[in-house]
């Protein structure tokens, strides 16, 4: 049976198959963990990002992880929040979804994942958790190489709503 865990840190430091980023359309970096993770990474990153001609919000691309310990990065697209009637729900949990298809595609057994969405991007903390969570357990029912999906919550908040809603 294949496992959620919970860890609250940085996503750039986890030893993991892969990592997932929570990129732009544009997958050229940014500000927040995809600031973080270009950093971290390293120079070659972007150099295989400008090969990829961008992502569809709600899709997902894959990257060697360079100077990571993780092997490689998924880069997913969450949606900006424009109040909730805009799709947003369901691009969001596309960008799970679709990380959760490529590692399958890739083989891959351990993945770790932020709150997509919840940081520049404006989505509520509490709804985004409700739909990641919904939609990891809802991909993790069907076959898939994935044995263990970490959530790592870089905010106390969204770590304290994770805790909560797995509990559950
Ligand atoms: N490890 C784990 N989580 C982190 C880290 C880290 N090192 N740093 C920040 N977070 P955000 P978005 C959390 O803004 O809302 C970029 O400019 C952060 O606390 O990184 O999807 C992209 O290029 C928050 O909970 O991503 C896009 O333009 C979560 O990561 C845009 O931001 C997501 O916050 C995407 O916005």
């Amino acid at each position: 049976m294949p496992t959620i865990q919970l860890i609250k840190g940085d996503i750039t430091k986890q030893a993991v198959d892969a990592i997932v980023n929570a990129a732009n359309t544009s997958l050229l970096g940014g500000g927040g963990v995809d600031g973080a993770i270009h950093r971290a990474a390293g120079p070659e990153l972007g150099f295989e990002c400008r090969m990829l001609h961008g992502c569809k919000t709600g899709d997902a691309k894959l990257t060697k992880g360079y100077r990571l310990p993780a092997k490689y990065i998924i880069h997913a697209v969450g949606p900006v929040w424009r109040g909730g009637h805009q799709g947003e729900a369901e691009l969001l949990a596309s960008c799970y979804r679709r990380a959760i298809e490529i590692a399958s595609e890739n083989n891959l057994t351990s993945l770790a994942f932020p709150n997509i969405s919840t940081g520049i991007y404006g989505y509520p903390k509490d709804k985004a958790a409700a739909v990641a969570i919904t939609t990891i357990q809802q991909c993790l029912e069907q076959p898939t190489s994935v044995q263990t999906i970490f959530f790592v919550c870089f905010e106390v908040d969204n770590f304290d709503l994770y805790e909560q809603r797995l509990q559950q």
